[in-house]
């Protein structure tokens, strides 16, 4: 059996969730969560840069009802590396609750494209953190961006905010619907008006078919939990990067959990406590239903809304 001892320091997600006190809309769409393993049904990807705690799609379908959520985006994480198996059992298993974002390869036949289609996938991740996957080739980026077009599907990007200068060319060249993770990780200890995230805003403002995930206020953070009016009002150092994406391109943001949340370091969040920033950065009940309803179900179930479901 191989031995799939988790990294050093590998924090396990938060155990008992609180209830979060912000009510989310109904049919509210958690829009970047993950699944891992189980290892010994879904092994790890020989690849992979970091070897987690199995996280399962009950466990995730559970705090998916705890939080009061509708809806799963499920997105494959670089420890499985292109084998999609542990995501589409997630999402063959979710009773249509969950539709999922893929990552394959250049030599990806059709028919399995077809086949991740029919599971409810709808996207491919690029990722450039170098921390977490090997070099691919742009060239092949691009011509598995030209393929998944064709099935409707999205590319979502993920990349921290230093190297977007380098990669401005080839995102503007990608033929979708683009969604970038983590608002392009800005460094929120610099101001939000600042030359960094003032070249993401123009980045979005410039290109009509990029999107933001306002997510991951804990890995962003380093003010960290701490609450600065009344208790659940925690990394307040990064509601004003969020705020302003989702305040400035209102149709073109989601909102994500990021459970069960990979190399945390320092702390893992309550999940609760992250519904609550949902509000903080999404003052209205009108931004709140098109950041956790209207916009994910846009990218993610477009036949419900043809159909005026
Ligand atoms: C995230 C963030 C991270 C990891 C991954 O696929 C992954 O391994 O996305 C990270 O380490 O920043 O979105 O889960």
């Amino acid at each position: 059996m191989i031995d799939f001892t988790k990294t050093p320091g590998w924090l396990d997600w938060y155990q008992g969730p609180s209830k979060p006190q912000f009510k989310l809309p109904a049919g509210a769409i958690d829009s970047h969560c993950h699944v891992f393993g189980p290892s010994d049904v879904f092994p790890y990807s020989p690849e992979r840069k970091y070897t987690p705690c199995d996280a399962s799609k009950a466990q995730l379908f559970a705090l998916r009802d705890h939080l009061g959520f509708a809806k799963n985006i499920v997105v494959q994480a670089t420890c499985h590396g292109a084998d999609n198996r542990a995501l589409v059992d997630a999402l063959t298993h979710s009773d249509g609750k969950a539709r999922g974002v893929a990552t394959v390869k250049r030599d990806v036949s059709d028919a399995e494209i077809q086949r991740l289609h029919d599971a409810g996938v709808r996207g491919v991740r690029f990722n450039f953190v170098k921390r977490l996957v090997d070099f691919t080739p742009k060239d092949e980026l691009m011509e598995i961006a030209g393929r998944i077009a064709k099935w409707g599907w999205h590319v979502v990007i993920y990349f921290e905010a230093v190297d977007l200068p380098e990669l401005w060319d080839f995102f503007s060249a990608l033929p979708t619907t683009v969604v970038v993770d983590h608002m392009g990780r800005p460094d929120v200890s610099k101001p939000v008006d600042g030359p960094e995230f003032e070249l993401f805003i123009k980045f979005m403002t410039e290109h009509e078919n990029v999107w933001s995930k306002v997510t991951c206020p804990e890995r962003l953070t380093l003010t960290g939990p701490a609450a600065l009016n009344g208790e659940r009002d925690a990394y307040h150092d990064v509601v004003p990067f969020a705020k302003r994406l989702v305040e400035t391109f209102p149709d073109r943001v989601i909102w994500g959990t990021d459970w069960p949340h990979p190399n945390l370091k320092d702390h893992m969040p309550d999940d609760g406590l992250l519904v609550d920033f949902i509000p903080l950065i999404a003052a209205t009940a009108a931004l709140q239903q098109r950041l956790l309803v209207d916009n994910p179900s846009r990218l993610y179930w477009p036949e419900e809304i043809k159909n005026g479901a």
